[in-house]
């Protein structure tokens, strides 16, 4: 995009001052970023025509909108977008290797209870779902067991909602969310219920864009994890269900090669067999 356009003195003076940049006080980085952000959006008003009512509409959507910051984020690539930056500024340091990074997304809920050995992550039943058995390795880059690594991991129930924000108010508090510390040998294993795929709460702000841009909010079903251990670098990472209907299209671009695990079905259970390899710190 070119977001140049012809800047009147008047513009000009307009932007200092509303960024700041004439007052001695405030935060400088701040100062510049906010002026930067506010010609980006003054050469997009140029640039498309924008309308005023264009513009009032824009507005009210970002208010009324604002409680599904977390959804438009990843919806609209720009969660994607850090984890492809954070890559190049990797491979421009050489840093390589390991599991993909990829989005956290907005559901992620600290001080999850922490656990050992073979973990149950699920406190309610949901009775319908199958049971999901994981189990694999923390390594390190030289395939070295990372013994003391904590394994947080969290995903929705098999209606695709997750504990703490969950309309249907159905869920014990860290339902499916545990924090797993592992055995020396560096590896973990839990079972929990089947998580299915997530959809954006319809009518909502990011429905309402999702349609606008005739796209959908759904996502395949899938598992979240950050692993840590002293002297790693913190990962991450999430799986996603290889054999997910939305497994190549999931609309908030989460999914990622080497993360797509096609689970093996068995009657009343399902199992996955996957390997982290962490980074050092
Ligand atoms: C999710 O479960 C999720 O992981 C993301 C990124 C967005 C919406 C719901
Ligand atoms: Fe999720």
């Amino acid at each position: 995009m070119d977001t140049s356009f012809v800047k009147t003195p008047q513009i000009q003076q307009l932007l200092d001052k509303a960024a700041g940049l004439q007052e001695s006080g405030g935060n400088p980085r701040l100062k510049a970023i906010v002026r930067d952000l506010t010609e980006a959006l003054m050469a997009l008003i140029v640039r498309h025509d924008i309308s005023e009512s264009e513009f009032w509409l824009a507005m009210k959507f970002l208010g009324e909108g604002a409680g599904e910051i977390g959804l438009i984020v990843p919806g609209s690539g720009l969660e994607h977008f850090l984890d492809l930056y954070m890559d190049a500024k990797d491979a421009e340091a050489g840093r390589s290797g390991g599991t993909p990074r990829t989005i956290e997304g907005p559901l992620y809920v600290a001080d999850a209870p922490l656990v050992e050995g073979n973990a149950d992550l699920s406190s309610d039943p949901d009775p319908d779902a199958q049971v999901l058995h994981m189990t694999g390795t923390v390594t390190g880059p030289e395939g070295e067991p990372v013994g003391d690594a904590i394994v947080h991991v969290w995903h929705a129930n098999s209606k695709g909602w997750y504990s703490h924000f969950d309309p249907t108010g159905e869920q014990t508090p860290f339902n499916n969310r545990r924090r797993i510390k592992l055995a020396p040998d560096g590896r973990y294993a839990f079972h929990s219920r089947m998580p299915s795929g997530y959809s954006v709460p319809p009518g909502g702000a990011t429905d309402q864009l999702m349609q606008a841009l005739g796209r959908h909010g759904s996502r395949p079903a899938h598992v979240h994890f950050f692993i840590e251990a002293p002297g790693y670098r913190t990962l991450t990472t999430q799986i996603n269900f290889g054999d997910d209907p939305f497994a190549a299209d999931d609309f908030a671009f989460g999914t990622r090669e080497g993360l797509l695990p096609v689970p093996s079905r068995q009657g009343d259970s399902a199992y996955i067999a996957f390997d982290f390899q962490l980074q050092r710190a």
